[in-house]
């Protein structure tokens, strides 16, 4: 049950904005961002136009992913502040009409959550059978290479098992060891998720991220995967969209969302989730979430795996988004995202940061913001933050990235400069680097010593340059948010892909009640003749060009047309 009609819930003309809150603002000098801090700074998103606050988690952690390892999900982290602040936050967003989604990690904890400490103890405890125990492979002895159960790799490198002397038994943790994997075949389980996720809507929030969600179904085989070039197996096959994966999203929206008088936002992250699977998930009449975080476009440019990254080219691009499209047009919904936590800065992956800095920021997002789907946006894209020119690889805090170097380099040999290479063009620090409020040397975030080092181009990339500058990369995406929340074209019209085959230009229209509106950019550094226009200009990244036949490169612009 909804409150509003299904097609026209808040979150299908939002715009959401993610914080990641270690490196937002700090409010007290500790080098690390908090929710006080962010609260100070709910006014700058405000402005920004933003409706929805999507909260990386907070919860009580030993940090070893940066809060993605939870131990609490009932407390929040005291590096972050307490229950208290983010009831303030609540308030305060809601007081502007705003509203707060947080993060839900549950497919696995932190090995220092308390149900782990007792599961690991015994395997007669009460929480026993809470997480994916298995014993060693027949014929092997425990904790002995090779006798892991199977021969799934961890995403953060090395083996997705782990041997526990006191049970005697291995577990398995898909990311760090201090994530090991719940079982979600147990009902238990379930049920505290549930339970949890209710306390958390009692409390006021809007919704959740839903991490990693399609990995909670396994098949419960675990059979080997096809060996990687790691050395290790590939448990994708087996873990991604499992089977029960449907049936444990309809049980949990029966228990946590179904008969509450509002409507939630609910987001799925999912790697590997094909548009049909989408399509059912996200159906207005029957579907278990709002939207699904689908990984094919940011997988575009990688040749062999994420450590092997090549050019991306325009034309595959339009094809992926132009298929997710279309296989969600009836129905479904999809998310519209470049950046986030995991992800290199879009500006420096796909648009030109060096001469082309301003134009391809605001054409890259005027492109994505007017597809049909609820727009995110990671907390510095808005002002065109870039990758970072991490010098060595002690500059990099990631797990991920120094798992990955200390294989790399130490294990595999591989050269030092190479791989650091790959870090600084895919490694996930680029997108945690502090935000850059103003030039000051610790760019507004803090006083004191960031726990991660501040991009030096903050002293010319920052809010304090652009927020009253009306030809800024700020100012462009509030122009585009604000054209979102006034013109229903941009939530509901149709979406039709152009010049599919074009290497350069992007372009598509959405229509809707006898309008159109034909979107164009030209997303390559050299300018393109195009003859593509409409009846009125409505917006544009390069105002002095706008009436030209030639595109500018990274020209972007919006035309608005009676239907013929
Ligand atoms: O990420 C899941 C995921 O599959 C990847 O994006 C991952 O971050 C990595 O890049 C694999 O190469 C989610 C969170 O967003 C991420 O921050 C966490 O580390 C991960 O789950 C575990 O909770």
């Amino acid at each position: 049950m909804s409150s509003t009609e299904p097609g026209h819930e808040w979150w299908r003309s939002a715009v959401v904005y993610q914080v990641y809150p270690r490196s937002f603002q700090d409010s007290d000098g500790d080098g690390v961002g908090d929710i006080p801090g962010l609260i100070s700074r709910i006014d700058y998103l405000h402005r920004l136009g933003v409706d929805v606050v999507w909260l990386s988690p907070v919860y009580r952690s030993p940090h070893d992913d940066n809060g993605y390892d939870i131990s609490d999900y009932e407390d929040i982290d005291p590096t972050f502040g307490t229950l208290a602040d983010v009831e303030e936050l609540i308030v305060q967003l809601h007081a502007r009409n705003m509203k707060l989604v947080m993060d839900l990690v549950v497919n696995h904890t932190s090995d220092e959550h308390a149900w782990f400490a007792d599961s690991r103890s015994s395997r007669d405890s009460a929480y026993a059978d809470w997480y994916m125990w298995h014993d060693p492979r027949p014929g092997t002895v425990g904790g002995e290479p090779g006798a892991e159960p199977n021969n799934w790799g961890s995403f953060f490198s090395g083996s997705a098992w782990e041997w526990e002397p006191v049970r005697q038994q291995y577990y398995l943790h898909l990311f760090s060891r201090k994530q090991p994997d719940l079982n979600w075949e147990n009902p238990a389980v379930r049920q505290a998720v549930h339970a949890m996720m209710n306390r958390w809507l009692d409390r006021g929030v809007d919704g959740f991220r839903m991490d990693v969600i399609n990995f909670i179904s396994k098949d419960p085989a675990l059979p080997d995967g096809p060996v990687l070039p790691t050395g290790f197996g590939d448990g994708m096959p087996s873990f991604v969209s499992g089977p029960r994966l449907q049936e444990y999203l309809a049980e949990m929206k029966a228990a946590v969302f179904d008969g509450r008088p509002a409507d939630y936002l609910s987001v799925g992250e999912m790697p590997g989730a094909s548009p049909e699977l989408a399509a059912r998930l996200t159906d207005a009449r029957t579907g278990q979430l709002s939207m699904i975080f689908q990984f094919e476009h940011v997988g575009l440019d990688q040749i062999g795996g994420k450590w092997n990254v090549g050019q991306l080219d325009l034309r595959d691009l339009k094809a992926s988004f132009g298929r997710w499209q279309s296989a969600l047009a009836d129905h479904g919904w999809n998310s519209l995202y470049w950046d986030n936590h995991d992800q290199p800065r879009i500006v420096s992956r796909w648009g030109n940061d060096r001469e082309h800095w301003y134009a391809s920021a605001t054409a890259l997002a005027t492109v994505l913001h007017l597809h049909r789907g609820t727009p995110y946006i990671y907390q510095g894209e808005e002002l065109g933050m870039t990758n970072v020119p991490f010098d060595d690889i002690s500059a990099l805090r990631d797990i991920e990235s120094l798992n990955h170097y200390a294989v790399a380099v130490n294990l595999l040999g591989h050269d030092p400069d190479v791989v650091l290479d790959a870090l600084r063009a895919m490694g996930r620090d680029n997108a945690r680097t502090p935000m850059q409020w103003n030039a000051e040397p610790g760019a507004g975030f803090t006083v004191g010593t960031p726990w991660i080092g501040v991009n030096p181009n903050h002293e010319s990339v920052n809010a304090a340059a652009q927020v009253d500058d009306a030809g800024s990369v700020f100012a462009h995406y509030q122009r585009l948010i604000a054209l979102r929340h006034s013109d229903p074209i941009v939530v509901h019209g149709d979406f039709r892909m152009l010049l599919p085959d074009d290497p350069a230009i992007y372009a598509y229209t959405r229509e809707h009640a006898g309008q159109s509106l034909l979107v164009v950019a030209n997303l390559s550094d050299e300018a393109t003749v195009c003859d593509l226009g409409g009846d009125e200009l409505v917006l544009t990244n390069l105002p002095e060009g706008a009436a030209s036949a030639v595109l500018a490169p990274w020209e972007a612009r919006v035309y608005r047309s009676a239907r013929a």
